[in-house]
Order: C-alpha cells, then structure tokens, then sequence
C-alpha cells in the first residue's frame, strides 16, 4: 500500500477529527431573524415555521432573556405591522413608534451586550409588498427606491440599531445608506450588512406568510438575482464591497455555497454571513419529521456546510437549538 493512500490515520479519533475543519462552530458566529408584530402582547406561532412566533414588544424579555443566558448574542428584527396603513412609500418603516424602532430602544435597554440588526425593506410596509418603489410607467424606480431604503436605516441606526442590513437589492443602496449613516454621524457606529448575493429563490415562501410581505403584484425577479446569475452574484458582492458594505451575505445558503465561496474568493478581507432562509429552515424540520434524517444531525450539517464554503456569521431559525447543542 502506497504510503500517501493512507488518510485514516488523520481522523481516527473524536479530536483528531474536530481539527480539520478550518473553523468550529461558535454561538456568537449565530444571529437570531426574530420577527416583531405590533400588538404589543402578541405571541403568534407562525405555523409554516415550526417553533417561531411574531413577537409583540410588551413580551420581547420573556420570549429573549432566556435565550441570552444561554449565550444568544445578536438578532436582526423583521417588522410585521398588522395595523399601519401600508403605502406606495412604504412609510411604517421608519414610524417612530413603529415595532421595530420600539423593539431597538427596548432591547438596547433590556439586553446592553446584544448586538442589535435590523432588516431594511420596504415590502413588509409598502402597498403593493414590493422591496422597492416604483416610476409612473411601472417600473422601479432606482434613485428614490434607494434614498427612502436609506432613510428607513438612518433612522434605526438613530433608534440605537448596531447593524442595518437592507434585504431590498435596489441598484445604489449601499451607496446611499453609507452615505447617509457617514452624513448623519453613524459612519463609525453603525455596521452596513449588505445581502449582496440574494436570489430570486423559491425559498422564502414560509417568510412572506409570516411576515405578510408577499408582492401583490408580479414577482421579484427584476430585483432579485436570476438562481443562474453567478456572474451577476459576482459583480454585485464586487459593487457592494467598493460602495461601503461592512458585511457582505449571500442568500439563501444551502443552494447557493458556490456563491458563499465565490464572496470568500472576492471579499476575503470582510466578514461573510448567510441566511439559512424560512424555507430551507422548514424543509430541514419537515424533512427530520418525515424521518429521512435526525434533525441536529442535519442542521449541524448545514451550517458547517456554510463555515466550510467561508461564511463567519449564520442567520438561522435553528439559533436557539444551536445555544442547546453548542458547549460555547
Ligand atoms: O427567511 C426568509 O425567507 C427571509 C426572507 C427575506 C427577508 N430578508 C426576504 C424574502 C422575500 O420576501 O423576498 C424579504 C425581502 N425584503
């Protein structure tokens, strides 16, 4: 036997095997998607996404506090107005008595160590549910579609936000929001997470039911990338680097760690995360609950499938199983 054919002898035993990863999964390489209602004492279970609820601010201490015991260390929060008057500009966005500016000022109170990020977007607040606006022809329309994504993250990076992260892909955004955190005296206090990389994916259907965000018209492909658009993927992380982007994400993950190892390859001096979306969350669950595989088994597969392709951040639903399964 050929003495370079042997490769055994290099992971025979529990430790030998943990070290050949390139990382090890830690709690603080998790952020916790949360999504906040405004009925204040609401705890609705969101049925398409097992164990996850629409949160009212009155019970975010009840629903957070045990999960920074065990180690949670950051969130991002997704607004679901249920009773705003939703419009073409999308301006429950950035209501300063909205949910989610609510949700920042109380959890920068409630949890001083949390690191706080909140999603930009304009669908969960606009009439027609789409993430941009849009020219008197139909179309959208880029520079106010990126001044108001802007606006909307001033303004939470004003209510206290650590981190903004527009999930919106209108052209320019990060440009703006850049622009606007620097002129409005955030450029060093407040982290721009770019979803550079976000698909036009099948996936996010369990989302847009919980978050009542679903387009009322059309759909997002002229926004999102086509699931074939790898060279689109990336010049969009490369566009998204030069214009200001503290963290660059792809989104969804699991489809798409060819692009997560393509953003290593072009933004290896930044912090690279992924959103493990509500549909990928929910096909794991349904997938262990039909008994194809056991469900931690699974789940760690995945995120370390993640680490493996580069990504240092993981945004899951499975956060707080993984504070349970994770020594630290
Ligand atoms: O978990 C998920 O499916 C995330 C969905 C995601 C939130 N950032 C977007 C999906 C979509 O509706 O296109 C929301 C877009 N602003």
């Amino acid at each position: 036997m050929e003495i370079s054919s042997i490769l055994q002898g290099g992971y025979q035993h529990p430790l030998s095997r943990s070290w050949q990863g390139q990382r090890t999964l830690t709690k603080n390489m998790f952020m916790y998607p949360i999504f906040i209602t405004d009925e204040p004492d609401a705890r609705v279970e969101i049925s398409s996404l097992p164990g996850q609820c629409r949160w009212g601010v009155n019970r975010l201490q009840e629903f957070l506090a045990p999960l920074v015991e065990k180690g949670l260390r950051s969130v991002i929060l997704f607004g679901v107005p249920l009773h705003c008057h939703k419009d073409e500009r999308g301006g429950p966005a950035d209501d300063p008595n909205g949910p989610v500016i609510a949700s920042i000022k109380l959890l920068r109170t409630l949890f001083p160590d949390m690191y706080i990020a909140c999603d930009v977007c304009l669908c969960e607040y606009s009439s027609h549910g789409h993430c941009g606006l849009f020219a008197s022809d139909g179309s959208l329309d880029q520079g106010p579609s990126a001044a108001r994504i802007a606006e909307v993250a001033l303004a939470y990076a004003r209510a206290g936000a650590h981190c903004v992260a527009p999930s919106d892909m209108m052209d320019g955004r990060i440009k703006a929001i850049k622009r606007a955190l620097i002129d409005g005296g955030f450029g060093n206090r407040c982290t721009l997470m770019s979803y550079s990389a976000k698909f036009a994916s099948s996936l996010y259907g369990p989302f847009r039911e919980a978050a009542g965000s679903a387009p009322s018209f059309g759909d997002r492909k002229c926004y999102q990338l086509p699931p074939t658009a790898k060279g689109l993927a990336r010049r969009a992380i490369t566009r998204d680097v030069n214009e200001g982007a503290d963290i660059i994400m792809v989104k969804p993950a699991m489809p798409y760690l060819d692009i997560i190892q393509d953003a290593k390859e072009l933004a290896r001096d930044h912090p690279l995360a992924c959103y493990q979306v509500s549909g990928e969350y929910a096909m794991i669950v349904a997938g262990a609950r039909a008994g194809v595989y056991d469900l931690k088994t699974m789940a760690f597969e995945t995120v370390e499938s993640f680490v493996r392709a580069g990504c240092t951040l993981i945004l899951t639903y499975f956060t707080p199983d993984f504070l349970d399964w994770l020594e630290q």
